[in-house]
């Protein structure tokens, strides 16, 4: 059956939506949280939580229903991300480029051909990857030099994509690359293609070391004369790559926006627990008001992200384009989950430098909600921007 692409998902019934995240919330609990010591030590996600994944149908959470998903809307796939971004970043971010940039980008911009060979896959824990970032073009997505020249039947693809999730496991990966020499206006020389990871010509660079969220990966997608079929050119039609990009990244703020509120709720009731049992002076320091204050302000900011959230979440579900909204919660959710880490291993005190504990692994991986899928600072551009046109400036 054919889509309107016009029409947001419709959603899941509110009755069987909040039954799933009772299930899911206790899955987190009982098979997430303990499995991380294990996540981290393998630098991946378990197979048998991964396989638990896929029996969930949480690959296919924002899949249409026509294609085999769940077919969630806004608020409830950005809800869902959320209760998973309780435990360790890994998990979320194995699901995230599927559930959120790739599928997003194939219903938007795919050819119904091109949403039935790949939408099934993807439900069934196919992992695919988004690459926009280069060596030379991270920010500035639109400077991208990778090339892609119409040769025959084929496209022919060359350059090196930088900081691609879950690149090492991913049997096709989304491709932005340039069809034209010269730029052009709103960016059309941008063309997304969809590249299979065995296609020739294509390469997974060595997995890259990071800071903290161990267990996901990232790693260098490397084209050389990749030869991949026309019909593998994104909606069939040169020119919409940026589009797509910046339609798939609006959803991906969301989800770093819901991530970063969750990882912060975590580590504050991390801090709060830790507060309630750490004596000092006789007493425990949850009693004294300069701990509380951080713990009261850290509780405050949480609240507002939520709020954001939500707010932008339900504009979202009615088909309207929530950039502006997206790049006000990615910015305020990502940098509150900063300043409520860094509260938390002061709460901790000497403890909070210490591996031992879990306050520094908190602090290492909330580093990166910063600064992927738009830094802060791209946030403030976006939100500018809009501002500024409304104003009539632009
Ligand atoms: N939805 C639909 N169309 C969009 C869109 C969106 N969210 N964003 C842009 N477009 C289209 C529009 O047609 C737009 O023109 P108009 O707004 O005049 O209609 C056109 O694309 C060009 O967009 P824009 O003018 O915003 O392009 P810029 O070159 O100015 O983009 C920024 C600048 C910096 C905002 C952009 O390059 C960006 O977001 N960079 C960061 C990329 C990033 O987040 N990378 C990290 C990870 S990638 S996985």
């Amino acid at each position: 059956m054919a889509r309107d692409d016009t029409q947001p998902n419709p959603g899941m019934d509110e009755e069987s939506f909040q039954t799933f995240l009772e299930q899911l919330d206790r899955w987190v609990r009982e098979r997430l949280i303990p499995a991380e010591t294990k996540t981290i030590e393998l630098n991946r996600v378990p197979d048998d939580i991964r396989q638990e994944m896929i029996d969930m149908g949480l690959f296919g959470i924002t899949t249409p229903e026509a294609y085999g998903g769940a077919g969630m809307k806004t608020s409830q796939y950005i809800e869902t991300m959320k209760r998973i971004s309780y435990a360790a970043p890994a998990y979320r971010s194995l699901l995230s480029i599927n559930v959120g940039m790739v599928t997003t980008a194939l219903v938007k911009g795919g050819t119904e051909e091109q949403r039935r060979t790949w939408l099934p896959r993807l439900v069934e824990g196919t992992i695919a990857a988004f690459a926009l970032t280069e060596p030379g073009s991270g920010s500035d997505s639109a400077g991208l030099q990778t090339t892609a020249v119409r040769d025959g039947d084929d496209y022919v693809l060359n350059g090196t994509k930088r900081y691609i999730t879950n690149a090492p496991f991913a049997d096709m990966v989304i491709v932005m690359a340039r069809t034209s020499k010269e730029n052009l206006p709103k960016n059309g020389h941008v063309s997304a293609f969809l590249v299979p990871t065995d296609a020739p010509g294509v390469t997974i660079g060595k997995p890259d070391e990071k800071m903290g969220q161990s267990g996901a990966q990232i790693a260098d997608v490397i084209l050389e004369d990749a030869r991949i079929p026309a019909a593998n050119l994104l909606g069939g039609v040169e020119g919409r790559g940026f589009m797509v990009a910046m339609q798939s990244l609006d959803n991906g703020r969301l989800s770093i926006a819901a991530c970063s509120t969750a990882y912060a709720q975590r580590a504050l009731d991390s801090g709060l627990k830790y507060a309630t049992e750490r004596k000092a002076f006789g007493e425990p320091i949850s009693g004294f008001q300069l701990i509380q204050a951080m713990l009261a302000d850290s509780k405050a900011e949480i609240y507002a992200s939520e709020c954001m959230i939500k707010d932008a979440t339900a504009k979202a579900d009615t088909g309207a384009r929530v950039s502006m909204e997206a790049a006000c919660a990615k910015m305020f959710a990502s940098e509150m989950c900063g300043r409520v880490v860094d509260r938390v291993v002061q709460i901790y005190g000497g403890a909070g430098y210490l591996k031992e504990y879990e306050a520094e692994r908190f602090f290492r991986d909330a580093r990166l909600y910063r600064i992927y899928e738009g830094t802060t600072q791209i946030q403030q551009l976006v939100i500018a921007k809009q501002m500024l046109r409304e104003a009539g400036a632009l």
